[in-house]
């Protein structure tokens, strides 16, 4: 499966939002990530569905929505979205996530679940068949510039070979969470084909994000 760089906006200057997406653009990125949280279902609130309709008349990159909030069925309508763009719930965060899913899917748009560090693999096993893509945390979400949980590289490796073992060779599986280039490259070889870049490895002070960028692709 080719490998993807998804951008996560929160780490992004939030002053310059428009400057920063082209500058993303330009170092050939393949999605923007977009948090949103809620306050509830994790303790910070971040980014939000206005702000995402936005982002849609600005560039034709595809979203890659990341709900870090509770009961996201109730907002699924609240985005303007289309075919390439993902919207990824939290397996934790509503009790019919199936239903959700579901209600994703019927929208035409792509659909992914996401688990939390402490949540089992097992989760994506009768979910699959309604995916896109398996989201499998690397920090407990709320925050950027977090450090990543230690058994990071077994959980992609068995998410792998969960989904393998159904044959969903085709679901690409995303992390995020504390994506530097020495883990992008240890979870990698473990079977991540998504790697959600923030601080540790696309906004920094001392590279610009082309640099970034290529220095990223090159583990890969
Ligand atoms: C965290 C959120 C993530 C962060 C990303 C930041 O709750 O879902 O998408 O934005 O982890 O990257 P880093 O490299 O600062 O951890
Ligand atoms: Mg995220």
């Amino acid at each position: 499966m080719d490998k993807k760089l998804s951008a996560s906006i929160m780490c992004a200057d939030l002053l310059n939002m428009e400057e920063s997406i082209k500058e993303i653009e330009k170092a050939g990125i393949d999605y923007l990530h977009i948090d949103i949280m809620d306050g509830a279902f994790v303790p910070n609130i971040t980014l939000g569905f206005d702000l995402i309709n936005s982002i849609k008349k600005i560039t034709d990159m595809p979203l890659d929505v990341h709900m870090m909030v509770n009961e996201p069925s109730k907002f699924i309508d609240s985005m303007c979205l289309s075919e390439n763009d993902i919207v990824c719930v939290h397996s934790e965060s509503e009790i019919h996530i199936a239903r959700t899913l579901e209600k994703i899917k019927s929208k035409g748009i792509k659909a992914g679940l996401a688990i939390n560090p402490a949540t089992p693999v097992e989760n994506f096993r009768y979910t699959a068949e309604l995916l896109d893509m398996a989201l499998v945390m690397t920090v407990n979400p709320g925050f950027a510039g977090q450090k990543i949980v230690p058994f990071a590289e077994r959980k992609v490796k068995d998410t792998r070979i969960l989904l393998d073992s159904f044959r969903y060779y085709h679901i690409p599986i995303e992390v995020d969470g504390n994506i530097s280039i020495e883990n992008g490259m240890k979870l990698s070889r473990q079977g991540a084909d998504i790697f959600v870049l923030g601080t540790s490895a696309l906004f920094m002070k001392d590279k610009n994000m082309n640099e970034a960028a290529r220095d990223f692709r090159a583990v890969l």
